[in-house]
């Protein structure tokens, strides 16, 4: 197979490091000239715009510049080529450091201690240990994974949800829509790392989050969500906060994304808002990960981390 060129189309990204990146071993070309180019074999993409991948008459893959891709199955008309996602240690590092971190932080009771600490309060509420406390994953699969077996190795319990049976040791597992309240139930802390797919959107909902564990050291239950948004109800989180279904919320994605001005997380109290970050796509790391799956690709080695067009993930 011949070294095929690449389509680089990445919007919202600053396109100029993945292009000096993926150009050390092939010829890239910048969104918006390579339409309908047939030189094309490659498209790497984040919410590439509506109607490109088809326009490219000798497409043979497409490499999504996250490990989600509801931001090209967005758009119906894309061909059926392989579509490759991002698996890379560095990338479930960033996010097995936030889930982490915002565990802990509700875990150690940081918002109250941020609240304290402005109104000069010395007052040390009861320590809990962390296996009084099950921390529930709604989606088991790389990051998920990686975050539990962290979660683990630091005392508390582990609960995951997933779509198929996915054993894990040590951790509490559910499978599908039977296995949804059983999980939710069994979950003082909820963290969503799910894909935005047809059956996830607007999952993380009132009713959903009404299910939770309340019988817990904390306090009272907590959201953390670091999947997408558009699995969430932003809502029917301010509505759960203030009638006490939640007790706090650390939120990286939101519906609209940015989340707008006039949303009420941004000042909730009981909010935690970081804006999509939790685990940044860095071409420095991944731009080699995908020069090494064309080049494999063209010796006729199989693409790997390949989405189920099927499952939208
Ligand atoms: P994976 O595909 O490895 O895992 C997805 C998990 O979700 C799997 O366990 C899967 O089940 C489960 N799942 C999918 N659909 C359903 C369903 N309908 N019901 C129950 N479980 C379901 O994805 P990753 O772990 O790599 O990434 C997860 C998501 O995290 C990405 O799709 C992306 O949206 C988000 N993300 C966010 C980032 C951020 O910065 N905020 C950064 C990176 C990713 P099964 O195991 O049975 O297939
Ligand atoms: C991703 C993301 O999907 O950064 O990787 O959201």
């Amino acid at each position: 197979m011949e070294k095929g060129r690449i389509l680089l189309a990445v919007t919202g990204f600053h396109p100029q490091r993945w292009r000096e990146l993926l150009s050390a071993e092939r010829e890239v070309v910048l969104e918006p000239d390579g339409a309908s180019d047939p030189s094309i074999t490659y498209a790497v993409v984040w919410k590439q715009r509506p109607n490109l991948l088809s326009s490219l008459p000798n497409l043979r893959a497409v490499f999504s510049i996250g490990a989600g891709v509801d931001h090209i199955l967005a758009d119906p008309t894309v061909p059926d080529v392989p579509i490759v996602k991002v698996v890379a240690d560095n990338l479930t590092q960033y996010m097995t450091e936030y889930v982490v971190w915002r565990v802990l932080d509700h875990h150690r009771q940081g918002m109250l201690y941020r609240s304290q600490q402005k109104r000069k309060i010395w007052h040390e509420p009861p320590q809990r240990p962390a296996d009084d406390i099950s921390v529930g994953i709604m989606g088991l699969g790389t990051l998920g994974r990686a975050a539990a077996s962290v979660l683990l190795s630091l005392g508390f319990a582990v609960n995951g949800w997933s779509r198929s049976e996915r054993p894990m040791k040590g951790v509490s597992t559910y499978a599908g829509e039977a296995g949804l309240i059983p999980f939710l139930n069994a979950t003082d802390i909820l963290v969503v790392l799910l894909p935005l797919t047809p059956r996830t959107q607007g999952i993380v909902n009132y009713g959903v989050l009404k299910e939770l564990r309340k019988r817990n050291g904390l306090g009272g239950s907590v959201l953390i969500n670091a999947g997408r948004g558009r699995l969430q109800k932003d809502a029917d989180i301010v509505r759960a906060l203030e009638d006490g279904t939640l007790k706090e919320a650390s939120l990286d994605v939101f519906e609209v994304e940015p989340l707008p001005k006039t949303s009420p997380l941004w000042s909730h109290p009981k909010v935690f808002v970081t804006p999509h970050a939790a685990a940044t796509s860095d071409p420095v790391h991944l731009a080699p990960i995908m020069l090494r799956q064309m080049a494999a690709f063209e010796r006729g080695e199989k693409l790997e981390n390949l989405v189920d067009r099927d499952a939208g993930y």
